[in-house]
This record gives C-alpha cells, sequence and structure tokens, in this order.
C-alpha cells in the first residue's frame, strides 16, 4: 500500500478510538442491573455506598446501588479510603447538602421529593455522580 493510504487508515483507526473513549461518565453509561435498585431496609432507609472507583470508561465517584425510590429516605456511607483530595467535599447541591467525609463521620442522609437525576459532586467539581430518583 502507498504511504497515504497508512495515514488515512492510522487517522481512521485513531477517530474510532476517540469516538469509543471520549464517553463523559455519566450515570446513564453504567448498565443497569438488579444491583442498581436500592431496597428499603426495616428503618425505612435506602441504603446507597459512595466510593471512588471505576466509572464506565473513566474513574470517578460510584454509587452503588444507584437507583432509589422517591419520597423514601436515603442514607449514603461513604468509603473514606478510597476518597482523597476534594473527592472528600461531598456536596448534593439539589438538596443544599455539603459533608466533608472522614472515617468517623461519613454518612449523608436526605430524602428525594422529586424524580429525576440527583447531582452528587466534590467541592471543585471533577467528582461527578447521579443517583436516579424514580417514582
Ligand atoms: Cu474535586
Amino acid at each position: 500500500m502507498k504511504t497515504s493510504t497508512y495515514i488515512i487508515l492510522f487517522i481512521v483507526v485513531i477517530g474510532l478510538i476517540w469516538v469509543y473513549y471520549s464517553g463523559d461518565g455519566n450515570a446513564s453509561e453504567v448498565p443497569v442491573t438488579a444491583d442498581s435498585y436500592a431496597t428499603i431496609a426495616e428503618d425505612g432507609y435506602q441504603n446507597i455506598q459512595l466510593r471512588y472507583g471505576k466509572s464506565g470508561y473513566s474513574f470517578n465517584y460510584v454509587l452503588s446501588p444507584n437507583i432509589v425510590k422517591v419520597n423514601q429516605p436515603v442514607r449514603i456511607t461513604a468509603d473514606a479510603n478510597s476518597l482523597r483530595g476534594c473527592y472528600r467535599y461531598v456536596q448534593i447541591p439539589a438538596y443544599g447538602l455539603s459533608k466533608f467525609i472522614t472515617s468517623s463521620d461519613s454518612v449523608i442522609e436526605f430524602t428525594p421529593t422529586k424524580t429525576g437525576e440527583v447531582v452528587i459532586t466534590c467541592s471543585m467539581g471533577m467528582g461527578v455522580t447521579y443517583l436516579t430518583v424514580e417514582e
């Protein structure tokens, strides 16, 4: 093959790789499974774990489970060991919540009052994940 053919092939392959990996880490990339749905514990709370780990094609906050029922209290327990730097400053702007996570103080509780996606972010905004609230 001619050199120009190789160059064109190279550009096409790079383009395909770029398209494949250019996800923005939205919750929609995380496949929904039975484990995605929170169960309601005896105390009425839906227990969620928050940690730092692989999310889609990158690393970010990970919620498990990540789908809850509306108007039922949610208890998010953060894994302080996996959260570093500003990732420990967990914000839930829609509910006016802001908390610095330590290993002895790692719980955030709130009751989602409307359906949709609740943004959970770090203080600087690079840590982002979404809690899906359903009817
Ligand atoms: Cu941050």
